[in-house]
């Protein structure tokens, strides 16, 4: 019997993998989407179908996590075997400009979804994934991280992800539904959004290799993130619903990087030598062996309270669902600066650095 999913966030990274793979599955796919006053489609564009086409598998409706009565109403038109909730504010130093808003749509938001369910009466019908997150675990308690690693959230962000984990898991405890939290480390891809660290680098090492952008300024070079590929990790969604009982997994590669070693790749990738020059309050960062430095520390990209280390340990992931990531963090970055090449050669020159 084909079956229907519904897909918050479908507009974001993870979204548009996720409803790719599903529609590869023959899932009849739905997807929310926020009304913008510019276009928000874009990752989505290959798998778009015209409405009016009979027989159509992928629709979108408008909609908001901060609106209860929009979301009881569309779960109530799609009656989805499966919800996938990715929709969220999920920029971490963004969440300490807007945390009132970022607990809105990523804590509550999660809350009004799972009401929705319960409203409707189908907590034993429709299964429910949350995006989840290695930011969680904030300040190290242990590494790796597990599933059983005590949490210590550093920002309004993993602050809301802390309710809906603890929502998730008491919804499921309390009414029996199949909810299941995923722990996902970060994960990155050409579809990443650009202010994300991994995105920021490619993009701007592309730039400035075809001469559109001067500098790049970035933040906490010491910070070590465990990175994997978005269409493998997507896939692991995917499987926690498909098991008999819901559970919570951590999705990691095992491997942890420097976001400093992220940028010796990028401009190795792109064929720009560069040293670093100083160190301590000298500190200049990376330069040309004959000039330039192309790379500074800019304090303003400093969080308040930061996450000094994310290393995950997937093994129940492997033991239980049989998941695994095949792409490692070197050619993650190797395949999303020849992406960003593409995409910087048609871009106008960059304004500022
Ligand atoms: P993105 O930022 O790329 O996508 C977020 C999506 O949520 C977008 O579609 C966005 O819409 C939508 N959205 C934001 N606010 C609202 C709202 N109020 N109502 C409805 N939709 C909203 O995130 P990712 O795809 O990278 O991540 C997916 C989820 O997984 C997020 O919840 C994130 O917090 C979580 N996560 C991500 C990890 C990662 O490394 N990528 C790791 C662990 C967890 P629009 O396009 O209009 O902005
Ligand atoms: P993160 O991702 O906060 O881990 O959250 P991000 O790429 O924003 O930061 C990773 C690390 O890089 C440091 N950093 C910078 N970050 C940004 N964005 N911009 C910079 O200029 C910069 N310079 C250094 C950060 O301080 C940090 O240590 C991501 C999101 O996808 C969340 O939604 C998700 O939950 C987690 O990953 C797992």
């Amino acid at each position: 019997m084909t079956k229907t999913a519904l897909i918050t966030g479908v507009t974001g990274q993870d979204g548009a993998y996720l409803a790719q793979l599903l529609l590869e599955k023959g899932y009849i796919v739905h997807g929310l989407k926020r009304r913008s006053s510019s276009f928000n489609t874009g990752r989505i564009e290959d798998i778009y179908e015209d409405p009016h086409i009979e027989n159509s598998r992928f629709h979108l409706h408008y909609g908001d996590m901060t609106d209860s009565t929009n979301l009881i109403r569309i779960v109530q038109e799609t009656r989805p075997d499966e919800i996938y909730n990715l929709a969220a504010q999920s920029h971490v130093q963004v969440s300490f400009e807007t945390p009132e808003y970022t607990a809105n749509a990523d804590g509550i938001g999660t809350l009004r979804l799972l009401e929705a369910i319960r409203i409707l009466g189908m907590e034993k019908t429709c299964r429910f994934y949350q995006a989840s997150t290695s930011e969680l675990y904030g300040l190290v308690q242990e590494v790796p991280q597990r599933e059983t690693t005590p949490f210590y959230p550093r920002s309004p962000y993993a602050a809301a992800k802390l309710y809906s984990y603890w929502i998730v898991v008491n919804y499921r405890e309390a009414y029996g539904m199949h909810a299941s939290n995923g722990i996902l480390f970060n994960h990155e891809s050409p579809l990443r959004g650009e202010t994300f660290v991994t995105r920021k680098i490619t993009r701007a090492a592309a730039a400035i290799k075809l001469g559109k952008q001067k500098k790049l300024y970035l933040g906490n070079l010491d910070a070590k993130r465990d990175w994997g590929h978005a269409r493998e990790y997507v896939r692991g969604m995917w499987l926690m619903l498909q098991q008999e009982t819901p559970d919570d997994y951590v999705l990691a590669t095992g491997e942890t990087t420097e976001v400093r070693k992220f940028v010796e790749w990028a401009f190795e990738d792109v064929g720009i030598d560069l040293e670093w020059r100083g160190s301590g309050v000298e500190e200049k960062g990376y330069c040309k062996q004959t000039g330039d430095c192309l790379v500074e520390v800019d304090p303003r990209y400093f969080r308040p309270t930061e996450v000094e280390l994310l290393i995950g340990d997937p093994a129940k992931a492997h033991a239980k669902l049989g998941w695994k990531h095949d792409t490692s963090v070197r050619d993650l970055a190797r395949e999303m600066v020849q992406a960003d090449l593409k995409v910087m050669a048609d871009a106008p020159v960059m304004k500022g650095a």
